[in-house]
């Protein structure tokens, strides 16, 4: 094996020389011209640059398929090396092999150059460490080296290479995208349109007249300037404050020291996010180190006291981690903070479905891609042309953008990033919300509370107890609004004067 590492490592080295100079002339945008260069190369044809960092790759030299037809003479090792089974796809054979331990992955590892880039594919041994050592694991700088370190403590993995043997000619769009995406750096076109309205200094009256009322997007600047946690919060401060409470990242619990260990070394298409409903709880100081912007002071599932639903998260990441499209729970509306880093937010009306994103029918599963960056590659670009143009910003540290309810987010970290975000209920929106809770598939729908079906009726009950006649009035209001929104549709259509469109038979 060493012996052929050597060979195959000076072969991928020559193609890599002759690839590029071809590429130079070529403007072709087929996904091969596109990316046969990415071998450990700074930039990438078309403005795609590959992140610096220090951190290994692990590519094994996978190439997209496409290099294959201008490779002549080559052969696919992914197919011969796979025997029977190359007929599956790439995905179905990865799928089978998640249904491995790690040693039988490692057997399988030493069958065929295919099976050895198969085997090595890092979310296989991601699943691995988070579904087997989820009480509590090191991250080692690579998911695979993470796994063997923690179930076999006497071997020494620093003695292997972390970023593997490199095979020349192995080629797969599916394994090279997984890769692509996990090194790509933003595209700048990607970060420029900034359509969003800010506003710094406005009154309650101001932006629940403009914003909240007609259920519209705002950055607010200045409004977190006395939080402590704007001038306290970084790396160090929260490593001695809380470093060894567990927090929620993903489907674990991890010490907040392990998971910066983590974020620091990761180099993967979907970095593990923090993400924890119970930090204020866990924390209190940090619970007491931020307070709430007065526009979103009125909260009203805070009636069910300890029964409300999950709503506020601290949010840490490092750059590349974020939240692919979504809509907020339960029609809650929803506020964000930054207090480090910055983030990149792409905001769409609820009657827009973003591209590339398939909610299943009654909204219970959303199908869209794999990863952030995936989108940005794939579907991005359609935007431009979208009805509806997408909303879009950059949020910086001391900002806060308001997510009103419905709307499909998208958030990416710029760089290693912390936020708070609450979710809230105010009167603008309790009839959404308590519609919502009603829904037939409630069980499937609402989130963040054990109790899913009943929830509707406690709330309910809870808000006529603690506010008597507000629903009736809230209704009442709402079935005005839209007979006066009838009545002006009928206005106009059949008065000429005004210019609109008028019936005639
Ligand atoms: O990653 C983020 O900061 C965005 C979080 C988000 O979209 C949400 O809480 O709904």
């Amino acid at each position: 094996m060493l012996r052929c590492k050597s060979l195959l490592s000076q072969t991928i080295n020559k193609k890599r020389k002759k690839n590029k100079s071809k590429n130079k002339n070529k403007n072709s945008n087929t996904r091969v011209s596109k990316k046969q260069n990415y071998e450990e190369e700074e930039d990438c044809e078309e403005g795609f640059n590959l992140k610096t960092s220090a951190a290994p790759s692990h590519t094994h030299g996978v190439q997209p398929l496409g290099n294959l037809y201008i490779n002549p003479g080559s052969i696919n090792s992914r197919n011969t090396g796979l025997g029977n089974l190359q007929t599956l796809t790439d995905e179905l054979v990865l799928d089978i092999l998640g249904l491995l331990g790690g040693t039988h992955l490692g057997v399988l590892a030493t069958v065929s150059k295919s099976f050895y880039v198969f085997t090595n594919h890092e979310p296989l041994w991601r699943n691995l460490v988070l579904e087997n050592l989820n009480a509590g694991f090191l991250y080692n700088g690579s998911w695979k080296s993470t796994f063997v370190a923690a179930c076999y403590p006497s071997f020494d993995v620093s003695s292997v290479g972390v970023s593997g043997l490199r095979v020349s000619d192995f080629y797969s769009d599916y394994l090279f995208q997984s890769w692509l995406c996990a090194n790509l750096e933003m595209k700048p076109e990607w970060l420029q349109r900034d359509n969003i309205i800010r506003r710094k200094g406005i009154s309650v009256e101001d932006f629940v007249l403009n914003f909240e009322e007609p259920n519209k997007p705002v950055l607010l600047e200045g409004c977190l300037d006395n939080w402590v946690a704007l001038q306290n919060w970084d790396r160090d401060y929260l490593l001695r404050l809380c470093g060894d409470v567990q927090f929620a990242v993903g489907p674990v619990d991890m010490k907040l020291q392990e998971y910066f260990r983590y974020s620091d070394q990761v180099r993967e298409e979907r970095p593990l996010y923090l993400f924890d409903p119970k930090f204020a709880e866990k924390v209190p100081k940090l619970g007491s180190e931020y307070e709430v912007p007065a526009y979103f002071r009125e909260d009203l599932f805070g009636v069910l006291g300890n029964e409300r639903p999950d709503y506020r998260w601290i949010i840490m990441g490092p750059a590349g981690s974020g939240s692919s499209f979504h809509i907020d729970p339960n029609s809650t509306s929803a506020w964000n903070a930054v207090i480090r880093g910055s983030k990149k937010w792409i905001l769409f009306p609820p009657d827009v479905v973003p591209p590339g994103v398939h909610p299943s029918p009654d909204g219970a599963e959303v199908a869209c891609p794999v990863s952030i960056i995936e989108w940005f590659m794939n579907f991005y670009g359609a935007t431009k042309n979208w009805e509806k143009k997408p909303i879009e910003c950059i949020c910086k540290a001391g900002e806060v953008i308001f997510v009103p309810n419905g709307w499909w987010h998208l958030v990416i970290n710029l760089e290693e990033s912390i936020a708070i975000t609450q979710n809230f209920v105010s009167r603008r929106n309790l009839l959404n919300v308590l519609d919502f809770l009603k829904r037939p598939n409630a069980n499937a729908l609402v989130s963040g509370t054990r109790d899913r079906v009943n929830l509707h009726d406690k709330f309910k009950n809870a808000i006529e107890t603690s506010f008597p006649g507000t629903i009736d009035q809230l209704v009442q209001k709402a079935e005005e609004k839209k007979a006066q929104q009838k009545q002006s549709f009928w206005d106009s259509v059949t008065d000429s004067k005004v210019g609109a469109f008028k019936f005639s038979f």
